[in-house]
């Protein structure tokens, strides 16, 4: 090995150093964000290494109650006689008691309660973050890549918080992130100054920069949809997945790849460029995945990387949701094929 490749593999860039770096650029910060930031981290590694030992821990299976969101079940399972948290219910005590513990929340919105939560005023910080500790769990139990996406905002008064604070447009956001629990685990992270890409080394237990600087492709060659849902589709989304299989410019069709969870084929998206897709239907005439912990974070993301975040009606970061868990269709990727999306949708609007 030579020097210079020596000299940087011994010259790790952690996230905390990366974060350390950002706040630099910001004199007047006295490292909030950054404490922020690394009890996040923590709760993406206990994550992981819960997830790496689900199959071993029979940590998964259905028991218990229903949670706040009525198709999941939730809480509880037996393994060698001993009660065990199912992984959604362990994910989302472990965020809930890292974030507050780090002193710098006043508000939490968690996919997994029903009410926000307000910090006891003794353990007040100014952030507000919104998060889905495990998004994707109807994929755990046959080892598919799941995630936990989080948005971070500032609030004014935290003395005074109020729900008004937390139903904010995205574009107040102030860093949103992902962290994907696949064949390695890796925290996807915007500060506002475009996107970067951390694995986690399991020998040093620390997030290592793999991806600096992320931009997704302008035009991609991939769309991600669940095509079962096609009878319910409105006519641009029918005519854009038409589109997709049968060019009609010359170019070669587009392929289809979907999970079905969100942090995955947002992932494949970010890297590879193309279009993930969750549309409104008749069925669901906001489509499924919520603004504050879905949309918003992975909107935030694509804009970063210079891609684009589309509703069907408008921008997606300038929602204003009015309550918690709100939902919203979303169209989100490269930016020419969001483009395509949102060019058949005006041509619709424009001959009604
Ligand atoms: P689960 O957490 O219930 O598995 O839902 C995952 C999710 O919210 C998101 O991660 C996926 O993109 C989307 O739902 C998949 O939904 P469909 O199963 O309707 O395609």
């Amino acid at each position: 090995m030579d020097h210079a490749a020596e000299a940087q593999r011994t010259d790790l860039m952690t996230i905390t150093r990366h974060v350390l770096n950002e706040q630099s650029r910001h004199p007047e910060s006295r490292g909030d964000f950054t404490i922020l930031l690394s009890h996040i981290v923590l709760g993406c590694k206990f994550v992981a290494s819960a997830v790496n030992k689900a199959g071993l821990a029979k940590l998964i299976g259905l028991a218990g109650e229903t949670n706040v969101q009525a198709s999941k079940q939730s809480t509880t399972t037996r393994f060698h006689g001993e009660e065990q948290k199912k992984l959604d219910v362990l994910s989302n005590e472990v965020f809930v008691k890292a974030l507050v513990s780090s002193g710098r929340t006043c508000v939490l919105v968690s996919e997994e309660n029903e009410e926000a939560i307000f910090v006891d005023p003794a353990l007040r910080g100014k952030y507000c973050v919104c998060f889905d500790p495990l998004d994707g769990s109807s994929n755990i139990d046959c080892g598919v890549s799941i995630g936990t996406i989080f948005g971070i905002y500032m609030i004014k008064d935290k003395d005074n918080v109020t729900l008004e604070d937390v139903l904010q447009p995205g574009t107040n956001m102030l860093a949103a992130g992902y962290c994907m629990y696949g064949s390695s685990c890796t925290l996807v992270l915007s500060t506002g100054n475009g996107v970067n890409c951390f694995t986690l080394d399991p020998s040093l237990g620390e997030f290592i920069l793999t991806h600096p600087n992320i931009k997704i492709p302008k035009k991609g060659k991939i769309y991600s949809v669940n095509e079962g849902n096609a009878r319910n589709w409105d006519g641009p989304v029918a005519k854009f997945v038409e589109k997709c299989k049968y060019p009609q410019d010359g170019s070669p069709p587009k392929s289809l790849r979907y999970i079905g969870s969100m942090v995955a084929d947002v992932h494949r998206t970010l890297l590879y460029g193309g279009i993930f897709l969750y549309p409104a239907d008749q069925k669901s005439p906001n489509g499924k995945l919520r603004v504050l912990y879905e949309v918003f974070p992975m909107s935030f993301l694509m804009e970063q990387a210079g891609g684009q975040a589309f509703t069907g009606k408008q921008r997606a970061l300038e929602l204003a949701p009015a309550k918690l868990h709100d939902r919203s269709p979303i169209f989100l990727g490269s930016y020419d094929d969001v483009e395509e999306i949102k060019a058949l949708y005006a041509s619709e609007s424009n001959n009604a």
